[in-house]
């Protein structure tokens, strides 16, 4: 009885939703858990140097945006980017060679986890100096309505490059040329040790208030939820009504980078977050009492993705090292 009355909600709630649908959100959002938790081991490993953001908590904001957009959107974000890149359908093995350095990486293993573009899946970086990704994000945007090819940008900050100056520039140009552009604010609550309480004034999604741009608050850590807030910012930008702001509200389960000590937020807090509000966990249980799908064929996915994982890796521990000759190309500057 109890389990009836469980489940006629949580049906009515996502009838827009089909088992393929859902599925997909939750194999995409799988990816990218499991190719990061390698990266992680592989870090630990030695095999993998230099700045290394992992994104684990947060797969929920990118997979939900990443279903509303069309062919020829393109997106751009911060360092804490191979969600983002394998979301847009961007190589697990190109992207895993280039975190190990190879010749086989996205940036032929010369530009590392910060540094990796696919012109051809309109993903422009990957971009370490905070907020900078924002303004070329609004070029981006500028550069689709001069061209009127009918796409928009989605450019993700986090809620510590809100505070940037950049930024505000960035929001006057868009709402004055009414550019084509979804800002979405991927609040975790820390910009590396700082918690957004010590940090920013104000509540986050209003900061585009003063250039008249609408923001909203969104359940980050639910990719319905998502999808749901993306499909109508994209709209919105689409239509040629200018830019929003979409702050979710998401979380880190990682360290800021591979070389944090975590030592201003309790583990408590984590444990919490990842018990009650893990994205995947929580698609799960829906598709499973939804009658979606079953244990079997979810454990179909987590094997099929397993296994992507594992290729990648084998294939980044195998590519050789970059050519010394590489030094000297892809340089703005000819030696
Ligand atoms: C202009 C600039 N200032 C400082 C840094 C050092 N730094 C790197 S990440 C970071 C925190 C940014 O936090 P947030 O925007 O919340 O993104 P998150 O790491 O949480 O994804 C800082 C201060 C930098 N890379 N660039
Ligand atoms: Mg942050």
């Amino acid at each position: 009885m109890a389990t009836s009355r469980r489940r006629k909600p949580q049906a009515d709630e996502t009838p827009q939703y089909s088992t393929e649908q859902l599925l997909k959100y939750y194999r995409e959002m799988l990816l990218i858990r499991r190719f990061e938790e390698k990266a992680g081991q592989m870090y630990g490993m030695g095999l993998i140097g230099g700045f290394c953001h992992l994104y684990i908590g947060q797969e929920a904001v990118v997979v939900g945006m990443q279903n509303a957009l069309i062919p020829g959107d393109s997106i751009i974000t911060s360092y804490r980017d191979h969600g983002h890149m394998l979301a847009t359908d961007m190589d697990p093995k190109g992207v895993m060679a280039e975190l190990t350095g190879r010749s086989g990486g996205y940036s032929k293993g010369k530009g590392g986890s910060m540094h990796m573009f696919s012109r051809e899946k309109k993903f422009f970086g990957g971009h370490g100096i905070v907020a900078a990704q924002v303004p070329i994000g609004t070029g981006l945007a500028f550069g689709h309505k001069y061209t009127q090819d009918g796409n928009i940008n989605v450019c993700y900050l986090g809620d510590g490059a809100i505070n940037q100056g950049q930024v505000y520039e960035s929001f006057n140009m868009a709402a004055l040329w009414k550019l084509p552009v979804v800002y979405v604010i991927e609040n975790n609550k820390y910009a590396m040790g700082t918690s957004q309480h010590r940090a920013s004034a104000g509540e986050l999604c209003e900061r585009g208030s003063a250039y008249g741009i609408p923001g909203h608050v969104v359940d980050g850590m639910s990719v319905l939820a998502v999808k749901e807030a993306s499909e109508k910012a994209v709209a919105h930008a689409r239509e040629g009504s200018g830019p929003v702001i979409l702050e979710m509200k998401t979380y880190r389960y990682r360290g800021h980078s591979m070389s944090d000590p975590a030592k201003y937020r309790t583990k408590e807090e984590v444990t919490k977050m990842r018990t009650e509000m893990d994205p995947i966990d929580n698609l799960k249980k829906l598709i499973l009492e939804n009658g979606s799908a079953d244990e079997d064929a979810l454990k179909t996915i987590d094997r099929d993705i397993k296994n992507i994982v594992a290729e990648a890796a084998d294939f980044a521990t195998q590519s050789p090292e970059p050519d010394p000759a590489e030094l000297w190309t892809d340089i703005l500057i000819e030696a």
